[in-house]
């Protein structure tokens, strides 16, 4: 049996990964994978900026600005872009079901959108856009400044209006509304979503177990009736913040999210000088940054050494082990203390450590957490974007940690090539087999200077 030479088995997968991105190209935006989700998606255009800054660096940044077209007046940068040449029905729920254009900062005319929004990777989407243009230079950078340039102040908008209205008593810690804000069934909001009491639905066919035909990979009919419940009180609420915070069922002090926004904090004030940003806006992303970190510092465990997502409506902490629980280490800027036992945890047999795994990848919840499904959705599998966030934090403090989730996430994907997600244990690929943001980070992490 010959071995195919490891250089030649990356240079296939890079391959690969930008015929993905092309594949699912829209013209100036990537639908997030051609049937199973065929719009823009916030978090996914991010990572896949990030993974068309290596093909092709002006569909990064339009990539970036055909969503931030959509930037509700607010600041808030929606979870899903509609296209409006894509078939009604194509995608449940679609922009009638959400009708976004209740809230006055919404747009109201089309491209409509969602009313949630997801983790905030955009800034550190554009500082690594402007970091690949600069290994490049000349016009490539010209372009790339102009990106950052255009961008700053959405950015800066974005991060205003979680650091303002999700976190209204400038705690730190960040709240999400909505399973659908990223981490759609992950058993963090099992305790929160068992409250929830479903009033009178319109009714709805699904369209996710249409495409993934094993319904178990996807989230179970009872959550789903939940999610919409949701986005019907959201609607009763015209998507106001003051509204939602005082009456709502579903509010998390989310250590995940609060995480993301650090690092995109960060990321944000190394490209201010780029953008030629005034000391104002400087002074105003370093008190969101330390806001930020000192609440993630406030949710640690000391027992399991997890940070711990709240249960707004009780004040409790979350005690289940997924990926949130090592959140600090999206961050390099973490506590020493928080990062050393975030450490453990993710070396632990609960996460990266455990025996069964094929491999040493942090999967989405514990394999030893009585919740862990190894094929459910955000409940056990792999996400490889997930694991690039992670990757990515721990780059600049931990660098042969990082290389070894590297190498790991590259022969994982030399397997599972662009799954959405994949079976920890045994590498099986689910759930969408052509999803662009794996794509991407593919091709990240398979970039010249990685
Ligand atoms: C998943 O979420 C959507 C709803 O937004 C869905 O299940 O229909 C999640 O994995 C989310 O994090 C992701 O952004 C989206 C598109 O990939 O799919």
């Amino acid at each position: 049996m010959t071995t195919i030479p490891a250089e030649r088995v990356r240079a296939d997968l890079a391959e690969k990964a930008a015929a993905v991105l092309r594949h699912n190209d829209a013209g100036g935006w990537t639908k997030a994978a051609p049937a199973l989700y065929p719009h823009q998606w916030s978090w996914d255009s991010a990572f896949v900026a990030i993974g068309w800054a290596q093909v092709d660096l002006a569909r990064a940044a339009a990539e970036q600005e055909r969503l931030f077209s959509a930037q509700w007046a607010n600041g808030m940068v929606p979870h899903i872009v509609f296209d409006p040449a894509t078939p009604a029905g194509a995608y449940f729920p679609d922009h009638t079901r959400w009708a976004s254009w209740l809230s006055p900062h919404a747009p109201q005319t089309a491209p409509f959108t969602s009313g949630l929004c997801q983790p905030p990777v955009h800034a550190i989407a554009v500082e690594r856009i402007w970091e690949v243009a600069c290994g490049r230079g000349g016009a490539d950078a010209e372009l790339a400044r102009a990106h950052v340039r255009r961008m700053f102040p959405k950015l800066l908008a974005w991060h205003r209006y979680l650091a303002e209205q999700r976190d209204p008593d400038g705690t730190g810690l960040v709240t999400t509304y909505h399973p659908w804000e990223g981490i759609d069934n992950s058993p963090r909001w099992d305790v929160v979503m068992r409250r929830i009491e479903v009033g009178q639905l319109p009714p709805y066919t699904r369209r996710d177990t249409q495409h993934v035909a094993d319904s178990g990979q996807r989230p179970s009919q009872d959550d789903y009736d939940r999610y919409l419940w949701l986005v019907e009180l959201l609607k009763a609420a015209r998507y106001d913040d003051a509204v939602i915070r005082r009456d709502y069922p579903f509010l998390v002090g989310d250590v995940f999210l609060t995480a993301v926004l650090a690092a995109a904090n960060a990321a944000l004030l190394r490209i201010a000088d780029v953008a030629g940003a005034p000391a104002a806006e400087r002074d105003e992303i370093e008190r969101w940054l330390g806001r930020g970190r000192a609440a993630l510092a406030a949710t640690l465990d000391p027992e399991t050494g997890l940070t711990l997502d709240v249960d707004r409506a009780t004040g409790e902490p979350i005690r289940v082990t997924t990926f949130a629980g090592v959140a600090p280490l999206v961050d390099p800027g973490a506590d020493p203390a928080l990062r050393a036992a975030a450490l453990r945890a993710f070396d632990s047999a609960d996460l990266t450590g455990h025996p069964a795994l094929r491999w040493p990848l942090l999967p989405s919840t514990g394999l030893n957490a009585p919740q862990f499904q190894q094929r459910n959705y955000w409940r056990g599998p792999v996400w490889p974007v997930v694991n690039w966030l992670y990757w990515h934090g721990l780059c600049p403090v931990e660098p042969q940690r990082a290389a070894a989730l590297r190498a790991a996430a590259l022969d994982a994907l030399a397997v599972v090539r662009f799954a959405e997600y994949f079976d920890p244990i045994t590498g099986e690929p689910l759930g969408s087999h052509l999803q662009s943001w794996t794509a991407a980070v593919a091709l990240d992490w398979l970039a010249p200077d990685r």
